[in-house]
């Protein structure tokens, strides 16, 4: 064997795994649209820690990080066309496209129950055709949404206030008067600091983790819609597994389902921490509050039907509401 046979050979073995294992691991490079380490990424950073441990030797999550490696209004796309297999994002920030993840927050029940109602079916088929992905999980059913201010109002009229959106928040603010400035999460602390915008649509949980305690002083009531953060995986990328790598990852889904569980007393100390930081709640009552949620989810649900009609009264009928 001459010097070039060997180093042809050598070339070939170092391609060769040592051990079966290897040939079967999978890796999957995930992304997730919040600031990593924060409310809205922490389980699914847990969640790969699992999948890591649970999957060694099958299948292996390779975490990039957050928006500073996608931008949260392109991590649907990138989930898309498999710029990341994995993707840890709210239907908020795609639906340019999927009109219809604007309805996902109008969908509060459990996820044992929307796995056994056909609500997740439904929802899985609209990712698979519209985003060419596979809906592993969705987290923080019961967490809900506010809408913060800078500026004291006397009633539930946003008139004359500009409030940072999402398309979450859109259709109501602008129903109570508001005039919305769609910005990404990265972008509200400036804007409040530069007075760009006296207000913002956030959950109840996470404003700490951002800082945006110093730049807030009310909390309007009431609570409104469910949060929906999505784990997304690339449907090329799926089908691409075997039934133990899929195994992996649709186990440690159920368990980062099963977290929510948590949310009640995180929602609980969030408020009492909120109010120790001088955020004031701001309350009208009862009937107000009525009224305003009864608005807040027939604007929404108007919304979504108008831009999605043949699938949004399908997803009203899943939601029960
Ligand atoms: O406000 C937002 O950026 C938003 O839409 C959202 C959605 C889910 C969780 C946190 C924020």
């Amino acid at each position: 064997m001459n010097v070039k046979q060997l180093a042809a050979l050598s070339l070939v073995a170092a391609t060769i795994p040592l051990a079966p294992a290897c040939a079967q691991e999978a890796t999957l490079r995930a992304v997730t649209s919040f600031a990593e380490g924060t409310q809205f990424s922490r389980n699914f950073e847990r969640f790969i820690e699992r999948v890591n441990s649970q999957g060694k030797g099958v299948v292996k999550i390779n975490y990039i990080g957050g928006p500073r490696a996608v931008p949260p209004f392109e991590v649907g796309n990138a989930v898309r066309t498999r710029v990341v297999d994995i993707a840890n994002v709210t239907g908020a920030f795609y639906t340019n496209l999927m009109p219809e993840a604007d309805g996902f927050k109008l969908i509060g029940k459990p996820m044992s129950e929307q796995r056994k109602n056909g609500t997740w079916d439904f929802i899985n088929q609209l990712h698979n055709q519209k985003l060419n992905a596979w809906y592993l999980a969705r987290q923080f059913h019961n967490v809900p949404f506010h809408i913060y201010l800078n500026k004291k109002i006397d009633k539930l009229d946003f008139s004359g206030l500009k409030i940072r959106v999402t398309p979450v928040y859109r259709d109501i603010v602008q129903a109570r008067g508001g005039t919305p400035v769609t910005t990404a999460p990265g972008e509200v602390y400036t804007a409040l600091e530069r007075g760009v915008v006296d207000g913002y649509g956030w959950p109840i949980t996470g404003i700490f983790d951002l800082g945006w305690e110093k730049a807030t002083k009310f909390r309007v009531e009431p609570a409104f819609y469910s949060v929906e953060v999505n784990v997304l995986v690339n449907l090329d990328a799926w089908k691409g597994l075997n039934d133990a790598q899929r195994r992996v990852l649709t186990e440690a889904a159920a368990w980062l389902e099963a977290l929510d569980g948590e949310n009640v007393a995180a929602i609980k100390a969030e408020r009492e921490r909120q109010a120790k930081a001088g955020i004031a709640a701001l309350d009208f009552g009862p009937a107000e509050a009525k009224a305003f949620l009864k608005q807040a989810d027939d604007v929404a649900w108007k919304s979504v039907i108008a831009r999605a009609p043949e699938t949004g009264p399908k997803l009203r009928q899943l939601s029960g509401n």
